[in-house]
């Protein structure tokens, strides 16, 4: 994806690190901000008890995230231990490569800013209850967090292919779905952070719930501001971490 002018983003991109990083400032929240945040936690995490996978649960649990919105270097001092992963704060979307720089190294971008009440149900851009919530908790277990590791570490190597791999990116890590005993789960984060995904993504009967095969979802294109009419489900996150590792070079290189 090419990142739009930063004028024409919605965060403040002045005064980045040369890795695109900023501080995260509690002060810079209001209480409007907080109280946004914790209506978004109430509503989703609701969802998430019925429809995320437990590895979402725990994660959610493990990392205490609740009712404020959560400090950077507080989360990082549990996840760190748990998976050697850090959330970074970022003004907002940043290119490609830097994106992608970061997850090699298992640093996940985190954006400072959250949306307004007017945008509780749609934002265009991602802002810090999706990143936050919706990809974070994962991110506590070794498989996933691996996974995203690696998949980063494939982005960096891309080049011309970055399609192909921003794919795998939108069918799993952001709409993907598992199968459990229980039935049919969510882990996708684009899914856990909005309300009318997790009912459309369970519920919807005309939308093609395939299994994950890496060359499928790498050849599949997607539209990004709909309700997806595809989801790739998986048995295990292991599926995820072998494609990457050892399916997803062959279609990258020629
Ligand atoms: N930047 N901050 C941020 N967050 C993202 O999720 C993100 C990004 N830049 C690019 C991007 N995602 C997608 O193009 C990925 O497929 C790389
Ligand atoms: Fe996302």
């Amino acid at each position: 994806m090419n990142l739009a002018p930063l004028e024409s983003l919605r965060g403040n991109y002045e005064s980045m690190a040369s890795d695109w990083t900023v501080p995260q400032h509690a002060a810079d929240y209001s209480a409007e901000d907080q109280a946004v945040w914790r209506l978004l936690v109430e509503r989703q995490t609701a969802l998430a008890k019925v429809h995320a996978c437990n590895e979402f649960v725990q994660g959610l649990e493990t990392l205490g995230i609740g009712d404020g919105i959560p400090d950077f270097a507080a989360v990082n001092a549990k996840l760190e231990k748990l998976t050697g992963w850090r959330v970074v704060g970022v003004p907002g979307l940043i290119p490609d490569a830097v994106f992608y720089d970061h997850l090699a190294h298992r640093r996940f971008p985190v954006t400072v800013w959250i949306r307004t009440r007017a945008e509780l149900d749609y934002l265009v851009e991602p802002d810090l209850f999706h990143d936050f919530f919706g990809h974070v908790p994962l991110l506590s277990n070794p498989v996933f967090a691996d996974y995203m590791q690696m998949y980063g570490q494939r982005g960096v190597e891309a080049g011309a292919k970055i399609d192909l791999l921003a794919r795998l990116y939108w069918y799993t890590v952001e709409f993907g779905l598992i199968r459990t005993p229980e039935g049919i789960k969510i882990y996708g984060a684009g899914i856990l952070s909005s309300a009318a995904e997790v009912e459309h993504a369970i519920e919807s009967t005309d939308v093609e719930r395939l299994p994950f095969a890496a060359a499928t979802v790498m050849h599949r294109p997607y539209e990004i501001d709909k309700l997806q009419n595809t989801y790739f489900v998986l048995d295990d996150f292991r599926e995820l971490f072998d494609a990457v590792r050892s399916e997803v070079p062959g279609y990258l290189a020629h």
